[in-house]
């Protein structure tokens, strides 16, 4: 179940204590955001809260990304210094976010051998609400403790796992607060369900992304609803939802128009990726 949560301002500052905490107890991080909106899916303060420490940047959710626009972003990321790589946690190979993972421990193991301490690299997950934070543990947890599992004294009970004799992981996430400053952020979190619908008018998010779904990718739109639109019209936010109630059949009595239907539908289907594999925030 995604995180819903409200987040009035000790919400926030809780948060973001546990988060400390957290942090403090690991010598790694891996930032989970959504491919499909990779910088809006971010929290500015983690890189402030995570000063000194090591960290991966997972674009994860890329099976519903634009894989061109999602190696544009990595691209980006890379340029800005970071260590970013795709990933579905539903559904990915785990062998090269492990080799990843194992190639960033090793400045914090080098430190270790040169005091001449044996300690394992520590890491935890952290990301805002529903970027896939728990999905993605598990995956790890999957593959990790499958084959550890044959091993006695190797449990999940245990609030760390063991990925390979030198490498743990913390079995909970670490959940950042969104970032709710940026109004344009706001909305693309409120598109993909980052954020409690009814912070904004249900009809309202649904026009506004298709408005925006319409300007990425008008056929893949124009398909999944069966839009009838002549050449000359204007594309309008309330056309466009009109438009999907006429060519899915989402009607009242009378032959009005369901639009309280159709906002939810726009809504669940988008994020569900079956209008197809969108990126609706695009990099520079
Ligand atoms: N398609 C897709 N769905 C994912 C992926 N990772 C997580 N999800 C889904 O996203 C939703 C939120 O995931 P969850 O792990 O609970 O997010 P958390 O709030 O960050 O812990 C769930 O419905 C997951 O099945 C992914 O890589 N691809
Ligand atoms: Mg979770």
């Amino acid at each position: 179940m995604p995180d819903r949560i409200n987040w009035y301002p000790g919400h926030m500052a809780k948060t973001r204590r546990l988060l400390q905490e957290q942090l403090r107890a690991v010598d790694a991080v891996i930032e989970l955001c959504d491919a499909r909106a990779p910088q809006a899916t971010r929290n500015g303060d983690l890189a402030k809260l995570t000063r000194g420490k090591t960290r991966i940047l997972v674009l994860n959710k890329a099976d519903l990304a634009d894989d061109r626009e999602t190696s544009r972003w990595l691209e980006y990321f890379r340029r800005e210094g970071l260590e970013p790589m795709r990933f579905n946690s539903n559904g990915g190979r785990t062998k090269d976010i492990l080799a990843k993972i194992e190639v960033a421990s090793k400045p914090a193991l080098d430190r270790f051998a040169a005091r001449g301490v044996k300690k394992t690299v520590r890491f935890m997950v952290t990301g805002i609400p529903n970027v896939g934070k728990s999905t993605f543990i598990n995956r790890l947890h999957g593959s990790a403790i499958a084959k550890a599992s044959d091993r006695p004294g190797v449990t999940r009970s245990n609030q760390w796992v063991k990925l390979n004799p030198y490498l743990e992981i913390l079995d909970t996430p670490g959940m950042l607060p969104p970032r709710m400053d940026d109004q344009e952020a706001a909305r693309l979190l409120a598109y993909l369900g980052s954020i409690k619908d009814e912070i904004m008018d249900t009809e309202d998010l649904a026009m506004g992304l298709l408005m925006r779904l319409y300007a990425i990718n008008p056929a893949a739109v124009a398909q999944r609803f069966k839009l009838q639109l002549p050449d000359d019209l204007e594309i309008t936010p309330h056309g466009l939802l009109e438009a999907a109630c006429k060519g899915r059949g989402w009607l009242l009595s009378g032959g009005r128009f369901d639009t309280d239907r159709a906002a939810a539908l726009v809504l669940d289907e988008f994020r569900a990726g079956k209008i197809g594999k969108l990126t609706i925030e695009m990099c520079e």
